[in-house]
């Protein structure tokens, strides 16, 4: 097996637009996955993040864990610290613009410097999320091309998260015995998401295999909203894909609907209720609902509210350990 790689260069391009949508919405029905050639985030940028990704995963971590991650989606979680007790760092860049900014207190300090980088970037991810919306609604032929991407205000909520990674190369294996892998097989929560990598090692049910392009995931909100039309695939990282001695670099960009965005089946219709992650999600649940769930079950505390009932989680349910 292996993903369609598309071109989206003439994405704006009316002349193109509908068979560009066409290619990208069927890959995302039959897969859930595609690879983008030809899209508009500068290598460079993407490399510069990279760089300044290795660095700061470098350091020790007496410059990292005072910051972890709080309930804005802002801040570092190390390895072996999220519910799966993965291999693997990760750095929450969450939150509307300006955010970083404002509560740049809750950064580590190697990132205070460098707020308006990482927002730039996050606006450029969302740009291209905004484009590949746009494409599902054009060949879903509903009424309005921007019916999914309107929902998507980047202004709204902590959904659009940028989440930088760093599975550590180590000299001898970790016992990991009671722990993880690298990341546990899950779907993301959101709408669309758009990995960067450094190196090989997601596994969809088969590698990919083609690093130069961006890899496009969708999430359960879109699927659960297009009736299960638009697929969000399970992925996972392991040591059998990266060996423990083989460093491994990614960068996630999460594009997530407004948190008020009600999540209702619009096409298809026949979802009545919708499992994943070991979350039920049933209709009327909100973005904002369901992204509270899955962060509080993966990180606890930082995103536990005193006032909020659990929504729609099963009783006994898991949630995405991601
Ligand atoms: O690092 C990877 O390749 C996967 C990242 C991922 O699946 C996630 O952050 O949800």
């Amino acid at each position: 097996m292996s993903f369609p790689i598309i071109d989206i260069s003439g994405i704006d391009d009316p002349a193109h637009q509908v068979s560009i949508a066409n290619e990208v919405t069927e890959a995302c029905k039959k897969w859930g996955f595609l690879l983008l050639r030809g899209h508009p985030i500068p290598t460079g940028e993407i490399d510069t993040m990279f760089d300044l990704g290795k660095s700061f995963f470098h350091l020790p971590e007496s410059e990292k864990a005072p910051y972890p991650i709080t309930s804005s989606s802002i801040g570092y979680v190390g390895s072996f610290q999220d519910r799966g007790k993965d291999d693997k760092m990760s750095m929450w860049f969450g939150g509307v613009p300006g955010t970083l900014e404002a509560e740049k207190p809750t950064l580590p300090p190697f990132w205070r410097e460098r707020t308006q980088q990482v927002e730039n970037f996050k606006h450029k991810c969302h740009d291209l999320v905004v484009k590949l919306l746009e494409c599902f609604a054009l060949s879903l032929n509903l009424p309005d091309r921007k019916f999914f991407s309107s929902a998507h205000r980047e202004d709204a909520g902590n959904g659009n998260a940028l989440r930088m990674l760093m599975y550590p190369g180590r000299t001898t294996p970790e016992d990991m015995s009671g722990r993880g892998s690298r990341m546990a097989p899950h779907t993301d929560s959101g709408s669309v998401t758009l990995l960067f990598q450094r190196a090989a090692g997601l596994e969809v049910m088969s590698p990919a295999g083609q690093w130069d392009c961006i890899l496009v995931n969708l999430g359960d909100a879109l699927s659960f909203w297009s009736g299960g039309l638009l697929k969000a695939t399970l992925h996972r990282v392991t040591f059998d894909g990266v060996p423990f001695d083989h460093e491994r670099q990614t960068m996630a960009y999460f594009g997530a609907a407004s948190p008020e965005t009600v999540l209702q089946p619009i096409v298809g219709g026949t979802v009545e209720e919708y499992v994943s992650n070991g979350l039920v999600l049933t209709p009327g649940v909100t973005v904002g609902e369901l992204s509270k769930m899955i962060m509080r079950d993966i990180y606890g505390a930082a995103f536990q509210e005193k006032d909020t009932k659990p929504q729609t989680a099963a009783p006994t349910a898991t949630a995405a350990v991601m």
